[in-house]
C-alpha cells in the first residue's frame, strides 16, 4: 500500500519562538494522541532560518520529518541569499516542495528551472514534493486535464524511474490557495485519478500504484477526512491549517 502524508507548509510565517511553540505542541499532541493503522508520514516545512531548530526538536528518528519550501539549482557558489540543496540536506531536511504555485507565480519559476531543481534535490538525497495546479481562468476554459498534462510531461516525467519514486506529487489548484475554496471531493479526486493515468503512461502501473499525491489548496481540519477517503488522494500539503496545532493533528489524523 503506497504511503500517505500529511505535510505543513508553513510558507513565509512564524518567529523563532512562535516556531518553537508551534513544534513542541505537535510533537505533544502526536505523541500523546492515537493515530490509527493507516498513519501517514508526517512532514513540517518551515522557512529556512528555522530549519535546524525546528529540526532538534522533531528530534532524530522521530516520526515527523524536516522539509524545505524550495532550493537552489546549483550546488554552491555565488548566488547570494539563496540555498543549496546540499545544505538542506546537512541541516536535516528530507523533503523539499518544489514548483508551488507562489514560486511559479511571484518567482517566475518555469518547468524548465523546475527540472533543475529537482535534479539537484534529487541529487543531495531529497525527496521533491512537487506541485502543479491549474489557475481559475484555466479551470473555466475547460483546460484543467491539458495544463495539468503539461506541467507534469516538461516539468517532472524527464526523470528516470530511480529518480522518479523518490517524488511525491502535490495538487493545488491554485483558485484553491489561501481563498478559502477548496475543490469538491469529486474535483480532487478525479485530477489525482489523471494524474495517476499520466505517470502509467510516462512510467508503468506501478510507479503510477505507488506514487503518492497529494491534495492542497485551503485543505483544513473540516474537509481533510473527506478529501482523504477517495481513492486517489494520499494526504495533504497543508497551508494555514498547519499553524495551528490542534487543526493540523487533526489533518493527520483524518485518515
Ligand atoms: C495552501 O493550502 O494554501 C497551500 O498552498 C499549501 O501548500
Amino acid at each position: 500500500m503506497r504511503q500517505k502524508f500529511v505535510a505543513g507548509n508553513w510558507k513565509m510565517n512564524l518567529t523563532l519562538p512562535e516556531a518553537q511553540a508551534l513544534t513542541s505542541e505537535i510533537v505533544q499532541m502526536l505523541h500523546d494522541e492515537q493515530l490509527g493503522a493507516d498513519k501517514p508520514q508526517v512532514v513540517i516545512c518551515p522557512s529556512f532560518p528555522l530549519l535546524s531548530i525546528v529540526g532538534r526538536l522533531l528530534g532524530e528518528g522521530g516520526n515527523v520529518a524536516l522539509g524545505a519550501q524550495n532550493c537552489h539549482q546549483k550546488e554552491s557558489g555565488a548566488y547570494t541569499g539563496e540555498v543549496s540543496a546540499k545544505l538542506l540536506q546537512s541541516v536535516g531536511c528530507q523533503y523539499v516542495i518544489l514548483g508551488h504555485s507562489e514560486r511559479r507565480q511571484y518567482f517566475h519559476e518555469d518547468d524548465e528551472l523546475l527540472s533543475q531543481k529537482l535534479k539537484a534535490a534529487l541529487g543531495a538525497g531529497l525527496r521533491p514534493i512537487f506541485c502543479v495546479g491549474e489557475s481559475l481562468e484555466t479551470r473555466e476554459a475547460e483546460d484543467t486535464f491539458d495544463f495539468i498534462a503539461k506541467q507534469l510531461k516538461d516539468g517532472l516525467f524527464h526523470l528516470s524511474n530511480e529518480e522518479f519514486d523518490k517524488v511525491v506529487i502535490a495538487y493545488e489548484p491554485i483558485w484553491a490557495i489561501g481563498t478559502g475554496k477548496t475543490a469538491t471531493t469529486q474535483q480532487a479526486q478525479e485530477v489525482h485519478a489523471f494524474i495517476r493515468e499520466q505517470i502509467a503512461g510516462a512510467y508503468d502501473a506501478e510507479a503510477a500504484n505507488n506514487t503518492a499525491i497529494l491534495y492542497g489548496g485551503s485543505c483544513n481540519a473540516q474537509n481533510a477526512r473527506e478529501l482523504f477517503s477517495q481513492p486517489d488522494v494520499d494526504g495533504g500539503l497543508i497551508g494555514g491549517a498547519s499553524l495551528k496545532s490542534r487543526d493540523f493533528v487533526t489533518i493527520v489524523q483524518s485518515f
